[in-house]
């Protein structure tokens, strides 16, 4: 029989040159499942805890030491001996080891890093792919990349308070002619920002961070580019905005463009019913802040038969945040992020609720990322049908959608 023998975690750095969790998981075998973690910016109040060290001495308090000590020491004795195969049972055993409500005692982004170092070593073992590991049924599905190539807000120093702009090839007939349209767009809009003399410099996610006045100009250059490129905004890309409202939203109010114009709730409602009307527009993420759900009703009931809306901090991928939402018709989709919630059996019980309550998934990075590939793999094997992973550069971002190719 097949066990974990060793788990080892180490101090990596992330895409932002900030510390992260890297975890190689060994099995009796010889084979070793590795898998690193991810870290947001624009993180959510109701997100599991990441853990750092705060020791100011080392990165700036970012230090992730004591994660990797728990991980080498506690956790490395209690999974000893476990079957790799067993996922619910190690998650469960993780929780329990931690014992806190939001995993603050051996932080989620050491419990994550196991958590998916586990299922690779197993998928190794069964000399599977991990999508086949992810998914015995053999029915997949791959993913429409939702692919960021303007970036403000938190990403970027620009004075953009929207946080993403992405496209949406919904027109592409496979997911590497979709990638194909998206870097293609990619390069008309970094010749049309040079052209005009707009930085050509890129944010977090790999996306153009240009100086702009606005969300509008920054909707009518990324039109102006797929234009260009010679595809349509009828049916072949589509356009999509992660609004991350939470980061201006202040005294129960939105502070937009330097808070020049200051929206209340039912304003920021019509802001976006009037955008939609106007612009190609057929997801919206995080629109409201997160603790609005009576707001998400609202502009669900007012537009969520046109378009997605997507609910990230507002769920955080946490299965009973998402009940709520569902009850109350609040949003009607949900970005999926593992370490918003720390375990993998957690993230796929939400995904599966999401999909019987016909909910919309997307399976997604952050903006710090690493070269662990793992979403790409899971999208396509719990059948999200969309992942977001950033933008045509960066190879944080590319190494996504180059597994998908190969996929
Ligand atoms: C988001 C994510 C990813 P962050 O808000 O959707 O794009 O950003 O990881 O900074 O929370
Ligand atoms: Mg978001």
């Amino acid at each position: 029989m097949v066990e974990i023998i060793n788990i080892f975690g180490r101090e990596i750095l992330d895409s932002r040159g900030n510390p992260s969790i890297e975890v190689d998981v060994q099995l009796s075998n010889g084979l070793i499942g590795r898998a690193s973690v991810p870290s947001g910016a624009s993180t959510g109040e109701h997100e599991a805890v990441e853990k750092r060290d705060q020791d100011l001495m080392r990165y700036l308090g970012k230090g992730v030491k004591n994660v990797v000590n728990s991980i080498n020491s506690e956790i490395n004795k209690s999974l000893n001996g476990a079957s790799p195969f067993d996922q619910r049972k190690i998650d469960q055993k993780l929780i329990e080891l931690d014992g806190t409500k939001n995993k603050t005692r051996l932080g989620a982004n050491g419990i994550l890093g196991v958590s998916l170092a586990v299922s690779r070593a197993a998928s190794l073992s069964n000399r599977e792919s991990l999508f086949k590991y992810l998914n015995e049924d053999d029915n997949y599905l791959m993913p429409t990349p939702l692919m960021n190539i303007i970036n403000g807000g938190a990403h970027a120093n620009n004075n953009l308070d929207f946080q993403e702009i992405m496209i949406i090839p919904v027109g592409a007939c496979s997911f590497s002619e979709a990638l194909r349209w998206g870097a293609e767009v990619f390069h008309h809009l970094k010749k049309i920002l040079s052209d005009k003399g707009l930085s050509t410099a890129v944010g977090d996610e790999g996306g153009f961070s240009p100086e702009v006045k606005n969300l509008e100009e920054a909707l009518g250059l990324v039109i102006r580019s797929v234009e260009i490129s010679g595809r349509n905004l009828d049916n072949e890309i589509k356009i999509a905005i992660d609004a991350a409202s939470s980061e201006f939203f202040n005294n129960n109010n939105y502070l937009i463009e330097q808070g020049s114009t200051i929206f209340n709730t039912g304003q920021m409602i019509k802001m976006w019913e009037k955008l939609v009307s106007e612009y190609p527009l057929i997801s919206i993420e995080d629109p409201l802040e997160e603790n609005d759900f009576e707001g998400y009703q609202e502009l669900t009931h007012s537009i969520g038969k046109k378009i997605q809306i997507v609910g990230d901090d507002l769920f955080a991928t946490n299965y009973q945040r998402l009940e709520k939402g569902i009850k109350n018709n609040s949003a009607n989709s949900i970005l999926i992020k593992l370490n918003q919630i720390g375990t993998l059996t957690e993230t796929i019980d939400t995904i599966n609720l999401a999909k019987n309550s016909n909910y919309g998934t997307i399976i997604s990075h952050r903006s710090g990322e690493t070269e662990d590939t793992f979403i790409a793999d899971l999208s396509v094997a719990l059948q999200a049908g969309q992942i977001k992973a950033g933008s045509l550069s960066r190879s944080e971002r590319l190494c996504k959608y180059n597994q998908l190719l190969r996929i």
